[in-house]
C-alpha cells in the first residue's frame, strides 16, 4: 500500500508540471448537452450516493488493483492470473440488493482497469473475462440486467491507461516493467479503446455514465477526447462522461470528480482542479484499498462513512463509496456490514440527502442541504444546546428529522438560534429540518 501511495503522489507531481506547461488537450468542441443529458445530470445530483466497484483478475492476488505495476509483473506472466479467476460465488442479484439496502442509486464498476483486462465480452480482444477465465461469463452483462430489473443505474469505469495492450506506446509514467516491445501504434490503441467503449454503449442497455481514469499517465499525449466523447454521446446522449484527470473539466464532460477529497479540498495532494459548474462526485474507499486487499483491515466505521456522505451532500457532491470484491465474487462481510449500517441511517435521514443540493449554510458544527423549500441543518460536531447559524430565510417550522419533535427558533441579529435537545449518546448527525416561507 505504501509503495502505491508514494508512487501515486509522484504521478500527481508530474501531472501538476504537465498542467503548468499547459498542453491544451482537445475535447468535444462546442459541446451542447442534449435535454436527455441535462435530465440525467439532474437525476445524478438527486441520487447522491453510489457504489464504486473495483473488480478484476487482480483480486486473485489480494494486493489491490495496482499489483501488476507495484510488483513489476510482466504482461505475459500476469496473463496466468486470468486462468485462476473463477468467481463462482458472484451473484449479481445479491450485489444489487446490497446497493439498494445501502440506500444507493447507482453502481460504477471497473469495465477495464489499468491492467487492460476487460470484465466483459469484448470482440476486439481476447484479453477478457469470457475468453481467458475458467468462469467464462460476462459479469457486466449479468450486472446490467440485474440493475435494470432493480432500478439501479450502471456506470462503467474505463481506464485509458493500459499496461497490457502493445499499442499503448509511447508509454507513460507507469507500465514500464511489463516486458512489452518498445514500439506500438498509438492510433491503433485509440481505435481499440473507442471500439471497446462502443461495445459498452451498445451491448449493455442504458449506460448511466463512463468514468474515465488514467489519462494522467500520459498527460501530453493526443487522446482525441473530442472523438471519443462525441462517439459516446452519439450512441447514448444521456450517458454522463467524467474523467479522473484531476484537471479542470474538458468540453464533453458532464460531471467532475474528486478522488478521496471533498470538492475544493486537496488533502490527497492531487486535487488541484477548481470546482466547476458541473455535477460533482467524490470517491472514497472503505478501508485504504480500491481493489481487494487481503491485508488491509483499516476500515472506516459506518459513522465515519455517514459523515463523509453528509459532508459530500453539503458540498453539493455525490458520494461514490468503493468496495473491492473478492476473487470468489463475494463482497467481504466487513464492507457489507458497513454498507447496511449506512443504509439503516438512510432510511431515517435519506430525505435530507437524496434529492437535495448543497448549502446554503455551514460552519464548524456541520453542513446543510436544501430541497423543496426545506433546509436540512446537519449538526455533525456540536454538543451544545444553542446553535447560532446564519438565517437561511423566513423559518416557518423547525423540527428534528429523527422524530419530528419541534425545535425552537429564535431570531437574533445576524441569524437565528436553534435550541437543540440534549444530544443522544452516539448520534452521528442531528438533522434539523427548517421549512421556509415561500
Ligand atoms: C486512480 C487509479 O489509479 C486507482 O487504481 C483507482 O482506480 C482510483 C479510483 O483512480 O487513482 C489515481 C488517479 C490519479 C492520481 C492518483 C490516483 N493522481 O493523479 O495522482
Amino acid at each position: 500500500m505504501r509503495t502505491t501511495a508514494t508512487m501515486k503522489t509522484g504521478i500527481a507531481f508530474v501531472l501538476v508540471i504537465a498542467a503548468q506547461v499547459g498542453q491544451p488537450l482537445a475535447a468535444q468542441d462546442a459541446y451542447d448537452p442534449s435535454p436527455d443529458n441535462l435530465a440525467a445530470r439532474a437525476w445524478f445530483q438527486d441520487a447522491k450516493f453510489g457504489l464504486f466497484v473495483h473488480w478484476g483478475i487482480y483480486s486473485v492476488l489480494g494486493a489491490g488493483e495496482w499489483v501488476m505495476q507495484v510488483r513489476g509483473i510482466p504482461a505475459d506472466v500476469y496473463e496466468g492470473v486470468a486462468a485462476q479467476f473463477n468467481p463462482v460465488r458472484f451473484d449479481a442479484a445479491a450485489w444489487v440488493s446490497l446497493v439498494k439496502d445501502a440506500g444507493m442509486s447507482y453502481i460504477t464498476i471497473t469495465a477495464k482497469h489499468h491492467d487492460g483486462f476487460a470484465m466483459f465480452d469484448s470482440a476486439v480482444t481476447d484479453w477478457d473475462i469470457v475468453d481467458r477465465t475458467p468462469y467464462g461469463r460476462d459479469v457486466l452483462a449479468e450486472l446490467a440486467e440485474e440493475c435494470s430489473r432493480q432500478g439501479i443505474k450502471l456506470f462503467f469505469y474505463y481506464s485509458q491507461l493500459d499496461w497490457h495492450h502493445p499499442d499503448y506506446f509511447p508509454r507513460g509514467q507507469t507500465g514500464q516493467r511489463t516486458g512489452r516491445p518498445d514500439d506500438g501504434d498509438w492510433q491503433n490503441y485509440l481505435h481499440f479503446m473507442d471500439a471497446q467503449l462502443a461495445e459498452l454503449l451498445t451491448n449493455y442497455g442504458e449506460v448511466g455514465g463512463i468514468w474515465f481514469d488514467g489519462m494522467w499517465d500520459r498527460p501530453d499525449a493526443e487522446w482525441a477526447l473530442e472523438h471519443t466523447y462525441g462517439m459516446i454521446h452519439g450512441l447514448q446522449p444521456a450517458t454522463l462522461v467524467g474523467s479522473n484527470h484531476h484537471r479542470d473539466p474538458f468540453p464533453g464532460e458532464d460531471f467532475q470528480m474528486f478522488e478521496k477529497d471533498l470538492p475544493g479540498r486537496n488533502t490527497a495532494g492531487f486535487n488541484e482542479a477548481a470546482v466547476s459548474e458541473l455535477p460533482l462526485e467524490t470517491a472514497e474507499t472503505i478501508n485504504r484499498s480500491w481493489g481487494f486487499n487481503l491485508t488491509d483491515a483499516d476500515y472506516k466505521s459506518a459513522d465515519e462513512l455517514i459523515r463523509y456522505l453528509v459532508r459530500a451532500a453539503g458540498a453539493d457532491a455525490n458520494f461514490l463509496l468503493n468496495v473491492g470484491p473478492m476473487p470468489d465474487g463475494r463482497i467481504q462481510p466487513e464492507f457489507q456490514e458497513r454498507l447496511r449500517s449506512v443504509g439503516d441511517w438512510m432510511r431515517t435521514y435519506g430525505r435530507s440527502i437524496r434529492g437535495t443540493r448543497g448549502g446554503p449554510i455551514f460552519g464548524p458544527w456541520g453542513v446543510s442541504t436544501t430541497g423543496n423549500g426545506t433546509v436540512f441543518v446537519h449538526v455533525l460536531e456540536w454538543n451544545g444546546r444553542a446553535l447560532a447559524i446564519p438565517s437561511p430565510g423566513i423559518v416557518e417550522e423547525a423540527q428534528l428529522l429523527r422524530d419530528g419533535s419541534a425545535v425552537t427558533v429564535q431570531e437574533v441579529e445576524g441569524g437565528i438560534v436553534l435550541t437543540l435537545p440534549e444530544r443522544p449518546e452516539g448520534l452521528v448527525d442531528e438533522v434539523v429540518q427548517l421549512t421556509l416561507a415561500r
